[in-house]
């Protein structure tokens, strides 16, 4: 608890262009969450080196993730927005944790093992002891709630068993989080393989709508969707393609599948298709121009950078030195 609100923390990876699943999934869930909770959202910037970045990329893209969290709603005076890697509590931490995960544990991690095959020549230990990283930044602000999209739910279930190991040991340590998802969009698939998450390091540009897209590149990649053969429009298991449509068509205009299947009754995939890339496009506009101005406030950005950064390190230091404590390591003399 922070001034008596619970706290909530998550975090994105600074890798590639985000996209309408980030969006839908998690950062649009994010904005209705700032009132309830004391809400920490960090730019995970030490979890995105598990895989090889080019750095003046890497910055860049950072810079540009966390002017996003802003243009997408999240007020900076109410959610401390900032870079894990300016709080070094959160390597401390994972360092801490690292001694309480299990190497079998980690070996059954789904993510681990995709990222594994994606990335055969460079399997580094940063990789697999990435769920120990993500149980710091969360245990490291006492998070009561974690928002997050279906794919990190296994990486929240490990966290909670670290937790509760370490909690078993030294007492009351670490709060115990709970994953918190939203109801649309919580899943939202691949547009040219409905069996796939839609993913901002696919490398077909097609499959993944960027929140950068334009209007016409977004009604575009639409159009070519991979659909079914029932030509219906129908929300069912077995039209896994327009049921992804579906999906992301509710989650932009707060319709349901049934309220969409009346909409579109009788009428073609073409039809239904122009009309998500529509929904999808009015969704954008503003968040891009958001987006543009803010970057071009380049001291506002650089002040809530520093701002929060100081607040977040804060909370941060209050836990590590209680851990730091627990586990026997020698008080500082002042
Ligand atoms: P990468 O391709 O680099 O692994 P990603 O697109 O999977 O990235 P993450 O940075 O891992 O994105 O995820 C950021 C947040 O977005 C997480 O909360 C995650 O659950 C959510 N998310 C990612 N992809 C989707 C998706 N397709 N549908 C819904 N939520 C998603
Ligand atoms: N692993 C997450 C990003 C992430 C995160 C977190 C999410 C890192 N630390 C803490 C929630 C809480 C991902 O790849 N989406």
């Amino acid at each position: 608890m922070i001034d008596g609100k619970k706290v909530l923390f998550s975090g994105m990876q600074a890798t590639g262009n985000l996209t309408l699943g980030n969006y839908l999934g998690a950062l649009k869930n994010w904005v209705n969450l700032s009132d309830e909770y004391e809400c920490f959202y960090s730019v995970v910037d030490m979890h995105s080196i598990t895989v090889r970045q080019d750095p003046s990329e890497l910055r860049q893209r950072a810079r540009k993730l966390l002017t996003l969290y802003i243009a997408a709603g999240l007020d900076p005076k109410k959610n401390c927005i900032y870079y894990q890697s300016h709080v070094s509590g959160h390597a401390e931490l994972a360092w801490i944790l690292n001694c309480f995960t299990y190497m079998g544990e980690l070996n059954r991690m789904t993510q681990f093992k995709d990222k594994a095959a994606k990335h055969a020549d460079n399997i580094n230990a940063g990789l697999f002891t990435y769920p120990v990283l993500m149980a710091s930044d969360i245990l490291l602000y006492q998070s009561d709630v974690v928002p997050v999209g279906k794919d990190q739910l296994q990486h929240l279930e490990i966290t909670r068993d670290i937790a509760q190991r370490f909690n078993a040991i030294y007492g009351d340590i670490f709060t115990i989080p709970e994953p918190f998802m939203g109801k649309a969009g919580a899943n939202i698939k691949s547009l040219q393989d409905p069996s796939k998450k839609m993913s901002k390091s696919d490398e077909n540009t097609n499959a993944s709508i960027y929140l950068m897209d334009d209007p016409d590149t977004v009604i575009r990649k639409f159009k070519r969707a991979v659909t079914d053969s029932e030509a219906q429009v129908r929300y069912c298991e077995e039209q896994p393609g327009i049921r992804n449509l579906i999906e992301i068509y509710c989650a932009c205009t707060g319709k349901t599948p049934e309220e969409t299947e009346k909409e579109f009754d009788g009428k073609g995939y073409g039809d239904f298709k122009l009309a998500v890339g529509e929904s999808v496009a009015d969704i954008l506009k503003p968040l891009q121009a958001r987006f543009e101005e803010l970057s071009r406030d380049k001291a506002y950005i650089d002040n809530v950078i520093k701002e929060n950064a100081d607040k977040a390190n804060y909370y941060a230091m209050k836990t590590l030195r209680k851990v730091q404590k627990k586990i026997g390591f020698p008080e500082r003399i002042r």
